[in-house]
């Protein structure tokens, strides 16, 4: 029997999402990619309202399986209609969950493996990890969102030299370029982003909803559109139970009980 390509677990409100492709430091195929949007996209409705991704084995994930890329007889493949089928989904598919996706990067993170972590809402790295923009060393482009995704994190010229050099950073300067929320000790990386996972999921769920919409429409927006659009999300989060929960546990001094709830 194969094993699956991800592992789904769940618990205290957290679905936990393993790449399970360790011998091939959990590059994607079709089967991975499948079940990874259906792990993602099913989350909130089994009740989740947290994400944790992380990878199996010494690495997070090598982007694409190259093995399945080879050119054969067939000529070249139509690597277009593979990130439409494929990639470019599953990127929406992380941006518009509304709950947040922590990323635990275990090891390595190239390719799309790399802007697969940076599509999510926070990203802990393990101090040995390496972020690598492989593309160029194939003859490719960042896909996945790294053109978009990297010069907004890390400004043109890092995004340029990463993208054309191809080399690797470690996770201590992608946490202080700000490519990354955090790096962790290794021995320290699954449980701190369970914490974190863990505490998201105990959090203010719709307000965090907006708070991703919010943050992900201002680049697209002015200054006049973007306030508008935090007076209506912050009409909507004034009228949930978490609002008044909050309101009243600052008062009386306590901590507040959230429930997520619209
Ligand atoms: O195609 C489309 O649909 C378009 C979309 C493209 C998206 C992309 O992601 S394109 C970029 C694809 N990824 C890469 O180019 C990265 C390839 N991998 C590497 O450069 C290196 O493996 C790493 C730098 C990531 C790690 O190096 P290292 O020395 O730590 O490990 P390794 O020995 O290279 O890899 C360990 C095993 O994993 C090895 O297998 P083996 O020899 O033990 O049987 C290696 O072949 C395998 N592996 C690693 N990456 C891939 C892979 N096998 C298939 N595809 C991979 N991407």
């Amino acid at each position: 029997m194969t094993a699956a390509p991800v592992l789904v677990s769940h618990a205290d409100d957290v679905t936990t999402l393993t790449l399970n492709r360790p011998d091939k430091l959990n590059a994607f195929n079709e089967e991975m990619h499948g079940a990874l949007r259906k792990g993602l996209e099913s989350a909130p409705a089994n009740g989740a309202r947290a994400i944790l991704l992380t990878g199996a084995g010494s690495g997070f994930c090598a982007g694409q399986d190259l093995s399945d890329r080879l050119a054969g007889n067939a000529g070249p493949p139509d690597l277009g209609a593979t990130l439409d089928s494929y990639y470019n989904p599953l990127v929406r598919a992380i941006r518009d969950l509304p709950i947040p996706v922590v990323c635990a990067v275990n090891g390595v993170a190239a390719g799309a493996g790399a802007n697969i972590a940076l599509a999510c809402d926070i990203v802990l790295a393990a101090r040995s990890a390496k972020f690598i923009e492989a593309f160029a060393r194939i003859g490719l482009i960042p896909d996945s969102g790294g053109t978009w995704f990297l010069p907004r994190l890390v400004g043109e010229a890092r995004a340029k030299g990463l993208a054309l050099l191809g080399e690797a950073i470690e996770a201590d300067t992608a946490e202080h370029w700000g490519l990354i929320w955090k790096a962790v000790d290794d021995d320290a990386l699954l449980e701190e982003a369970s914490t974190l996972a863990r505490r998201l999921a105990a959090g203010p769920t719709q307000g965090y909803a907006r708070i991703k919409q919010a943050m992900h429409a201002a680049s697209a927006n002015d200054l006049t559109a973007q306030l508008d659009l935090e007076r209506d999300l912050q009409r909507e989060a004034g009228r949930t139970p978490d609002y008044a929960e909050g309101v009243r546990a600052f008062m009386e001094k306590r901590k507040p009980g959230f429930t997520g709830k619209a």
